[in-house]
């Protein structure tokens, strides 16, 4: 499907993590941007992208956000990735898109829900687009917390219905069960991505609900790239465990 706007492609990301030698997406659950910008000087050398809940963070401060958090993670060759997780019509996702916090304006890959219909992604590229820049869709397949309702049925019709879209560049899966992902890969096929939360080398770490799996065996079972927040920021020595995930997950 040709969408009439421009998008970051698969190739784009792919490409960006092979140069980089990581496969790791870091979860900077932090409440401030101080937080986050020293977790990404500290371990930027070591991550592809930086995954962020910006709704989360006490003094967001754009123009702080844009000097201490995006610009260097520019400079670094760290794609920003905003876990939205858009969930509402096309219209109204556009407009969060463009709202108080600016996500199109620097995030380079968000996630969505596809519950509410396809055209959620086409309201998400309009933002991109109005703010001149390029980015894709991750949408949720699957999710590693227990009792979620992404059951088995549900996720075969998100990839079916989304796997043929250019403004999406993959799925979520549940990187805390390898059987799992080897599923969800040979539904999605070699196109599209696949990144997976629930990853700790420690799975007693986990917490209300969460989930673990190995770095390595998810890989393993064909995620593109883990995506670590304990693990790697409630670490005693954040910058060994990015440096050591970030073995685990190579090729
Ligand atoms: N996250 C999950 N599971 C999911 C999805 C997102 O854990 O199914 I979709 C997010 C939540 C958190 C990060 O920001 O990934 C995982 O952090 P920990 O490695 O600290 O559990």
């Amino acid at each position: 499907m040709s969408p009439g706007y421009a998008c970051l492609s698969v190739d784009d990301i792919r490409s960006s993590m092979e140069e980089r030698g990581t496969r790791v997406i870091l979860a900077a659950d932090f409440f401030t941007i101080s937080e986050i910008s020293h977790i990404l000087n500290e371990v930027g050398s070591h991550i592809c992208m930086l995954k962020t809940h910006v709704d989360g963070i006490h003094d967001f401060d754009l123009d702080r956000w844009m000097n201490e958090v995006v610009g260097p993670a520019r400079e670094m060759g760290v794609l920003m990735f905003e876990d939205r997780k858009f969930a509402d019509i096309g219209y109204v996702s556009k407009i969060q898109m463009l709202g108080h916090q600016r996500i199109a304006e620097w995030a380079d890959v968000v996630t969505a829900h596809r519950i509410s219909g396809p055209d959620i992604v086409e309201g998400i590229h309009e933002a991109w687009r109005e703010c001149g820049r390029k980015g894709s869709v991750a949408i949720l397949a699957q999710m590693s917390s227990s009792g979620n309702l992404l059951d088995e049925e549900y996720c075969k019709k998100v990839v079916e219905s989304c796997r043929g879209i250019d403004g999406v560049c993959g799925f979520i899966g549940n990187g805390s069960n390898s059987s799992n992902i080897s599923e969800l890969r040979g539904l999605v096929g070699s196109a599209k991505m696949i990144l997976t939360p629930g990853i700790n080398l420690n799975s007693a770490e986990a917490r209300m609900g969460q989930r673990y799996g190995h770095p390595r065996e998810a890989i393993a079972a064909g995620s593109d790239a883990v995506i670590v927040g304990s693990g790697i920021i409630r670490n005693a020595d954040p910058l060994g465990a990015a440096k050591k995930y970030a073995e685990e997950t190579a090729a």
